[in-house]
């Protein structure tokens, strides 16, 4: 009962969705549109075999992906700077490096803007993920060889209250906060506690499911962030982290407008179109034909 009415104070209080349902489905049997979406579908069966895990699970290469979203958007606008001005060298973006060599050549081969790309493969890791939900894409984001203000990104040291305000300068909620920081649960950390680096914030990284949000409330992940166990215990944004740990359902129903609304941070004046058809058809349809090793994110 009290989930369900969550569920509906959610749905009531959404978050701008700049993606409506008509729209994506619109998109479908649209020829000049699909013509439009056929590199994207060329670019995601590349980005399957780098995401998609022989073992069925979503790899290291997609929770880099996921995190890119987020760091390339939120210290500014999603311009794709993270690569063009090469903030990844910068010391907030440790673990990102790899990511930005691979799709930064990928979005010239291709011919597309690198802001697109950083949001589509974001997109299409979540959705690589058994249990991901469809964030919506669409493309025509300009990019920026100026990088972004340093320092805005957030530690893993943060305080609560402080997250909440910074997360409410650029017009997300405490609720949505608590969604979009549970893509934690498809997320390692490398070098924010060195003594146990490659240690998973959730027991199931390679899955996109709601344990994270237990596992944090409970202490009982591998590994925690000083930063989640402050949401987690915070007035305002444990109540979401409950709800969540509760049901995965009244999760995505926050996560994706939020997730949907950061990937739009800064674009504005551009015409954008919508290519969500090109992202693979989820956990039941997955190719899950074996990926090959990758050697060259390994090494
Ligand atoms: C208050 C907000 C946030 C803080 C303080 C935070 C902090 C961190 C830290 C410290 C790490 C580990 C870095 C390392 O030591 O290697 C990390 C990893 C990660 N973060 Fe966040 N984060 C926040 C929000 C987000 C959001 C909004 C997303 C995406 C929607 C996100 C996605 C990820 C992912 C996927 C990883 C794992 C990367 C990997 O396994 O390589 N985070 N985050
Ligand atoms: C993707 O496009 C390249 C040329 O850019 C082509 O060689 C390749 O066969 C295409 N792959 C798929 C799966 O369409
Ligand atoms: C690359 O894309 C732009 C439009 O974004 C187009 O004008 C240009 O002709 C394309 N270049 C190639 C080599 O296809
Ligand atoms: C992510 C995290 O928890 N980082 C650090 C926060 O601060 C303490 C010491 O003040 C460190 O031990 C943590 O590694």
């Amino acid at each position: 009962m009290y989930i369900s009415s969550f569920v509906t104070i959610l749905a009531a209080s959404s978050t701008i969705q700049a993606f409506q349902l008509s729209d994506v489905k619109a998109a479908v049997g649209d020829v000049t549109r699909s013509d439009q979406c056929a590199v994207w579908k060329n670019i995601s069966s590349t980005l399957t075999e780098q995401f998609l895990g022989s073992d069925g699970q979503c790899t290291d290469a997609a929770r880099a992906a996921i995190r890119s979203s987020f760091h390339d958007c939120f210290n500014g606008a999603c311009d794709g700077s993270l690569i063009l001005a090469n903030e990844c060298s910068n010391t907030e973006n440790i673990g990102l490096a790899k990511l930005c060599s691979n799709l930064g050549p990928l979005a010239t081969q291709k011919n597309v803007s690198t802001a697109d790309l950083i949001q589509f493969a974001a997109a299409h890791a979540i959705k690589t993920c058994p249990g991901g939900p469809t964030v919506p894409f669409k493309f025509g984001r300009k990019d920026s060889y100026t990088a972004n203000a340093l320092g805005v990104l957030p530690s893993g040291n943060i305080s609560a209250i402080d997250a909440i305000s910074l997360f409410a300068q650029r017009g997300f909620s405490a609720i949505d906060l608590a969604a979009l920081i549970g893509a934690h649960t498809a997320a390692k950390q490398f070098v924010s506690i060195p003594a146990q680096s490659g240690q998973s914030l959730d027991s199931t990284p390679g899955q996109w499911d709601n344990k994270y949000y237990s596992e944090t409330i409970a202490g009982k992940a591998p590994v925690t962030l000083q930063s989640d166990t402050n949401l987690a215990n915070n007035l305002v944004t444990k109540v979401p982290f409950v709800s969540f740990a509760a049901s995965q359902a009244a999760w995505s129903v926050a996560f994706v407008p939020a997730m949907t609304k950061m990937s739009m941070i800064g674009v504005s004046g551009v015409k954008l179109t919508d290519c969500t058809s090109a992202l693979p058809g989820g956990s039941s349809k997955r190719d899950v034909k074996r990926a090959p090793l990758l050697q060259w994110w390994k090494s």
